[in-house]
């Protein structure tokens, strides 16, 4: 590793990280700006006004009005990048969310995500695509509080405090929520950051273009073992998640919660 990776952020692995990676990099660059820009200003007006070569102050200050003028025209700039760019970027982005088209080789994978502390699980519908049955009744068996009885629940997927795979150039949606307290799923490589919240859940996508061992991160301070609330999930070919995927099928699901 080289001495600026230090610096970066760890190697994007899925679609959408490049966009963040470059917003992050042009902010940098404007901040380089405005600081070069403050401190030419900050150093002109220490020696402009230096004392010795003002002996006396100036009670009456700037008597042209280009401040104001100056302050009207950063005002429309930030009007205009507000609602010129930013809340249709916004819309646009949101407008981007994957939906299912009812194929189930290309339609996206949906995965809740629970957090506890300290560890993460994954839930997945199982093969025939139906959620089991949930109710805070049975969390004190499982985090997903998933009913041991209902039959749509038999053949889900569970990865409690355990590794779940995922599909490479596949979209995903994870649905965050929290058993406890407030949370937060942090993929680093995948540039996705959600809070997971108690009583709530929310969904976030991504494609992952990369096959590798990804880490989970809790990026909520969340208690005393908060800094070892570490999870992780594989990135595998869609041959190798079919095969994970069927085999879960049968040994985990509701069933097992009994
Ligand atoms: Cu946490």
């Amino acid at each position: 590793m080289s001495f600026w990776n230090y610096f970066l952020p760890p190697e994007n692995a899925s679609a959408h990280g490049k966009s963040l990676d470059d917003l992050t990099l042009y902010i940098h660059l404007l901040m380089a700006v405005l600081f070069v820009g403050w401190l030419a200003y900050f150093l002109i007006a220490v020696f402009r006004f230096r004392s010795s070569a003002n002996p006396k102050a100036d009670h009456t200050g700037a008597r042209s009005h280009f401040s104001t003028y100056a302050e009207v025209g950063v005002a429309a700039v930030e009007v205009l990048l507000l609602l010129g760019f930013a809340v249709p970027l916004w819309a646009k982005a949101v407008d981007q969310f994957p939906v299912a088209t009812g194929n189930p080789e290309t339609d996206p994978i949906e995965v809740q995500i629970m957090a506890q502390q300290f560890a993460w699980n994954a839930h997945y519908p199982g093969p025939d695509g139906k959620w089991g049955k949930q109710d805070v009744k049975f969390a004190g068996s499982n985090p997903f509080g998933l009913d041991p009885n209902d039959a749509d629940g038999k053949d889900d997927v569970t990865c409690l405090r355990e590794p779940f795979l995922l599909p490479v150039n596949r979209e995903v949606i994870c649905k965050i929520s929290s058993m406890d307290v407030i949370h937060c799923f942090k993929l680093p490589r995948m540039r996705v950051t959600q809070d997971a919240i108690p009583g709530m859940t929310i969904p976030v996508h991504f494609k992952p273009t990369k096959t590798g061992e990804y880490m989970i991160i809790c990026a909520q301070l969340c208690g005393n073992l908060h800094s070892g609330m570490k999870g992780e999930f594989k990135v595998v070919t869609a041959e190798e998640y079919a095969a994970w995927y069927a085999e879960k099928a049968k040994s985990g699901g509701a069933g097992g919660f009994e």
